[in-house]
Formats: C-alpha cells, sequence, structure tokens
C-alpha cells in the first residue's frame, strides 16, 4: 500500500482540471514507473533491431556484391576483347612485354613485371615486396590518373574502345572503398582492385578483397572462386599468376 502510495507521488500526470476545464471521464496520466518501463522497453527493442539488422554489415555486404559483380563485369569485358581483337594487348597500349612470360614465372624481373592498381595516382605505391617477392627485384605497381578510363588510360591499360562497335563497358569499376592504408607497405586486408597478365598464355587475373563477414567467414567467397588464394577474392583466365606465393598477394 505504501509503494503505491509513492509511486503516486511521483505520478508525472499532465491531466489537470480546473474549475474552467472539464476532464475527460475516466481519463488518467501515466505513472513515473509506468513511462520508464515503456522507455526501457523501446530501448531494448531498438538495441534489438540494430543487432539484427546490423546496418554496417549490410554495408559490408552490399560492397562485396558490388565488389562480385565489377570483378565478373570486367573479366567478360576482357573475354570479349581477348576472342575479338587480333593482336590483343593486355599489359598496355601496344605491348604484352610487361606481363609475367607465363603464370608461373615469379614476380621477380627487376621490375619488368607490373600488378595494376585501381587506386588513383595521388601518391604512387612504393611497396617494393608486391606480392611476396624479394624487395629490390619487386613488380611494379601501376596506378592511373583516371582509373575508370577504357582507352587504356585506366588502371588496366587495355583499350576496349577498339572493338568493333566501341567498348563493352562505360567505364572501368574500381573498388567501393579504394583505399590503401600504407603506400609503402600493401596489405591483403586493403580495399583495392588489382590485375595482372601472362603472356603464354595470354590471360589475366583480378582480384578484390571482401569486407564482410558473410562473405569472408560464414560463405567465404575468397576461398570458393577456384583460386589459389584464400585471402582474394579472384576472377579471370588464369587465376595462378597472382598469388603464387605463400600468404598471396601483398602480404
Ligand atoms: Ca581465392
Ligand atoms: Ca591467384
Amino acid at each position: 500500500m505504501n509503494l503505491n502510495l509513492n509511486i503516486k507521488k511521483f505520478s508525472s500526470s499532465p491531466v489537470s482540471c480546473s474549475p474552467s476545464s472539464s476532464c475527460p471521464k475516466g481519463s488518467s496520466g501515466f505513472t513515473l514507473l509506468e513511462l520508464l518501463i515503456v522507455i526501457s522497453i523501446i530501448a531494448i527493442l531498438s538495441v534489438a533491431l540494430v543487432v539484427i539488422l546490423d546496418p554496417a554489415e549490410a554495408l559490408r555486404k552490399a560492397r562485396d556484391a558490388q565488389r562480385i559483380s565489377d570483378t565478373n563485369t570486367m573479366k567478360t569485358a576482357l573475354g570479349l576483347y581477348l576472342t575479338s581483337t587480333s593482336t590483343p594487348y593486355l599489359g598496355g597500349l601496344a605491348t604484352n612485354s610487361t606481363c609475367k612470360p607465363t603464370p608461373a614465372t615469379a614476380f621477380t624481373s627487376a621490375g619488368t613485371y607490373k600488378i595494376w592498381y585501381s587506386l588513383p595516382i595521388a601518391s604512387a605505391i612504393s611497396d617494393l615486396s608486391l606480392d611476396g617477392v624479394t624487395p629490390g627485384t619487386t613488380a611494379i605497381a601501376k596506378q592511373a590518373t583516371t582509373p575508370a578510363l577504357v582507352d587504356s588510360n585506366g588502371w588496366i591499360e587495355v583499350n576496349f574502345d577498339t572493338l568493333i562497335g566501341g567498348s563493352p563497358i562505360s567505364n572501368l569499376p574500381v573498388d567501393p572503398i579504394n583505399t590503401i592504408s600504407s603506400l609503402s607497405g600493401v596489405a591483403s586486408t586493403d580495399l583495392v582492385y588489382r590485375y595482372a597478365c601472362s603472356v603464354t598464355p595470354l590471360a589475366f587475373e583480378i582480384d578484390a578483397q571482401l569486407e564482410s563477414t558473410a562473405y569472408t567467414s560464414a560463405d567465404d567467397k575468397r576461398a570458393k572462386d577456384g583460386g589459389n588464394s584464400t585471402s582474394y577474392y579472384e576472377v579471370g583466365t588464369n587465376l595462378k599468376i597472382m598469388g603464387a606465393t605463400a600468404g598471396g598477394l601483398d602480404f
């Protein structure tokens, strides 16, 4: 009885009746305890919703889906270029010499062979151990000023404009995040696209990093792509061009 009296004492009832205003029949205010209970329930439900929906993970998963789509779009475009061009060049406007001779060739030819990155040139990548090569005999990291160009001036130096009917893609996709944390120490976790090629066979590989728990743990797409690295999502016509060394590319 005393408890009930105390609650009533702290009632926050907004209803006040005066002689000039009549109170609705049967109306009554909420007690402070009732308000606190409602607020607590709303707070608990809000937290539960955030946990269940996990908007940050949903965004990461959406970006991963974009990466999977992007890399496969580029694979299709490059495949079309290879099959419909009489003298295709995968390593520059008119050269394949920047591609590795074979997929098995190590990236150890004094910087002859290149790994292309979708990062725009703000500062050049200075990592000397790309794909795990011995420092000093590194693959060169190539970047483009305007990565999205499809006329060989983009981050993949293939001229899609030479195709009959024009380029099958209007722009070269770049990673939705497209950053490298340390240009002197590129890491496999950096969210950026990579590309490399080989001469015999004339082939290419594109690697992307994924970030969502859904696609890197529960359903690890990086381990199911048929490639030689579990650190990357790999697509291409030969998936042994990058990531042949222990730990894979850029570790
Ligand atoms: Ca893989
Ligand atoms: Ca690979």
